[in-house]
C-alpha cells in the first residue's frame, strides 16, 4: 500500500499553492499527495503540467479529492445544476490528465455538505446520481481516470453512509473505473465493525482516507489501526492509503470542517511537520 496525505493539513483554503508540497511531502517519508480538485479546474494549463512534472521529479504519486459544492450537484433534480456539475467535473478530469492524475475521490456523486433545510429524496436523487457518475465514469475511462465514491457520515450527506451501502452503489452504477471509497473517521461514526465494513467492499475498495476520530493523525487516538489493516490485507487491497488530517482552527477549510477548537496542541510548523512524518513511519508500519 501507498501512503499519502492531504495538503490541506497544513492550510486554510482549499485553492491553496499545491507545488510546494510536492518536495514537502516527499522529505516528511510520504508516497502521494492528495489535491483538491476544486484547485485543479481553475488551474492554468501550464501550471497543471509542471505539477505532474514537479510529482515525477520526486517520485510523488498524486490523486486529487473534491465534495462537490451544491451548484455543482450532480445528484440534482434540476437539470442545469446536474449538467454544471458533469461539465466542473470534466474541466477537474482535463486538468487531471495533464498532471498525470489517475484518481479522484470524495462526493464526486452528489454534493457536500448536504443542506438539510431542503427536503430529502433519496431514492429519487440516487437515480440521478448513478446516471451522472456512469456518464463521469465513461469520460474518465477515455483519460485512464478512477472514480472513487466516499462514504461519509450521516452529518454530511446521505446517499450512502456505510460500506454496504457505498458497495451496492457502486454495484449499481456498474462501471470498472468506479470504486469504493473508506474514510475512519466516517466509519467511526457510522460502522459496527471496522473489519466487517472493509471485508464489504472486497473487489470494490479503491481508495481509503484515514484519520483519528477527531481528525488527529493517525496513531494519536483510538481507533483499531491493526483491525483495519488485518482487513485490508484480508482483501487484498493493495491501494491509496491517504490520511486527512485536520488540526488547525480557520479559514475555508476550519470552517467546512468545523474545527472549533485547537487540535494541534498548539503546534508550530515544525512540530505539525514532525507529528505528521511520526504517523507517515507509523502508518507504513501498521499498513506494510
Ligand atoms: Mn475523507
Amino acid at each position: 500500500m501507498k501512503i499519502g496525505t492531504y495538503f490541506a493539513y497544513w492550510e486554510k483554503e482549499w485553492d491553496a499553492d499545491f507545488f510546494p508540497y510536492i518536495s514537502k511531502v516527499a522529505g516528511l517519508g510520504f508516497d502521494i499527495l492528495e489535491i483538491s480538485g476544486g484547485g485543479l479546474a481553475d488551474l492554468p494549463d501550464e501550471k497543471a503540467i509542471a505539477l505532474g512534472q514537479e510529482a515525477k521529479r520526486y517520485g510523488i504519486m498524486l490523486t486529487a479529492c473534491i465534495g462537490l459544492p451544491k451548484q455543482y450537484d450532480v445528484s440534482s433534480c434540476d437539470e442545469n445544476v446536474r449538467r454544471n456539475g458533469i461539465a466542473y467535473m470534466k474541466r477537474i478530469m482535463d486538468k487531471m490528465d495533464l498532471a498525470d492524475i489517475r484518481q479522484i475521490g470524495g462526493i464526486i456523486y452528489a454534493y457536500w455538505p448536504v443542506d438539510y433545510s431542503l427536503p430529502v429524496e433519496k431514492e429519487t436523487a440516487r437515480k440521478i446520481s448513478i446516471e451522472s457518475v456512469r456518464e463521469l465514469a465513461d469520460y474518465a475511462k477515455t483519460k485512464k481516470i478512477t472514480l472513487t465514491l466516499e462514504t461519509v457520515n450521516r452529518f454530511e450527506q446521505y446517499l450512502f453512509n456505510d460500506a454496504k451501502e457505498a458497495t451496492q452503489f457502486v454495484k449499481d452504477v456498474d462501471r470498472e473505473n468506479v470504486k469504493v471509497m473508506l474514510d475512519s473517521f466516517h466509519m467511526n461514526i457510522e460502522e459496527d465493525s471496522f473489519y466487517d465494513a472493509i471485508l464489504e467492499t472486497r473487489g470494490y475498495l479503491g481508495h481509503f482516507h484515514v484519520g483519528e476520530a477527531n481528525r488527529k493523525v493517525p496513531g494519536k487516538g483510538r481507533l483499531p489501526w491493526k483491525e483495519m489493516s488485518r482487513a485490508l490485507h484480508e482483501i487484498g487491497y493493495d491501494g491509496t492509503v491517504v490520511m486527512e488530517p485536520f488540526v488547525c482552527m480557520g479559514g475555508g477549510v476550519g470552517a467546512d470542517i468545523k474545527v472549533w477548537r485547537d487540535l494541534s496542541d498548539h503546534a508550530d510548523a515544525a512540530k505539525l511537520d514532525a507529528d505528521i512524518a511520526e504517523s507517515c513511519r507509523f502508518c507504513k508500519e501498521v499498513f506494510g
